[in-house]
């Protein structure tokens, strides 16, 4: 057997890698997964040159792409079977985007709450209100939402979505307790195999 073409540079306990490996699974494309170790690392090297000192990142013929999005559309483009995929691009009217960016941002929040030296400052007592508004609002919207995706067998909505909610509990950020329209939508996207193959553990 030939190795892989594709190195996907990243964490398992990491949303956004979670998110390339879940859409890798789905879309049947094999990689080899290349551990970032220190996630405080200040040379761009240990991030696969991303300046801007991030992962994932996907090395692969065509380039090394930075961003789970970028990943995600270079592993569509070596998916074995096509499958029907829905992009941010095609989410039209407000509550649809609305859905897609806060989802992005509340995964954004997150990750400034995990990696902060001051977990009590002005600041960090700000995002963890925007992360809770976001998540009221989410839960509000997310089953009118996933009723007007288009006909797809995975969207990136959905997939940062399930990302962004059980990352939450797995790095005990904030609980999901409250929020039982967001909670049955993580249970049943949850019973797919590329999520139960690519649940969160420390590397
Ligand atoms: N826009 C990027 C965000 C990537 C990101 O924030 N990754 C986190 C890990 S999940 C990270 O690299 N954190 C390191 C840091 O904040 O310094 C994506 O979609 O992949």
């Amino acid at each position: 057997m030939t190795a892989p073409i594709l190195t996907l540079v990243g964490r398992s306990s990491s949303h956004f890698t979670r998110v390339t490996r879940l859409f890798a699974q789905e879309l049947g494309v094999a990689y080899t997964f290349h551990i970032v170790k220190d996630l405080r690392a200040l040379e761009s090297a240990a991030y696969s040159g991303n300046p801007a000192l991030r992962l994932p990142s996907l090395i692969a013929p065509s380039g090394t792409w930075y961003g789970s999005l970028n990943i995600c559309r270079e592993l569509a483009r070596h998916a074995r079977t096509p499958r029907r995929v829905v992009w941010p691009e095609q989410l039209h009217g407000a509550t649809l985007a609305n859905v897609q960016e806060l989802t992005l941002q509340a995964m954004a929040t997150e990750v400034e709450l995990i990696m902060n030296d001051a977990p009590q400052s002005a600041l960090a007592t700000k995002r963890r209100e925007s992360l809770t508004g976001t998540l009221r609002w989410l839960d509000q919207n997310v089953d009118a939402v996933l009723e007007a995706l288009p006909a797809r067998d995975l969207s990136y909505l959905e997939v940062a979505l399930y990302c962004l909610l059980t990352h939450l509990e797995f790095r005990q950020v904030l609980s999901t307790e409250p929020y039982e329209h967001l909670r049955r939508f993580a249970a049943t996207f949850g019973e797919r195999d590329s999520a139960r193959a690519t649940a969160f553990v420390f590397d």
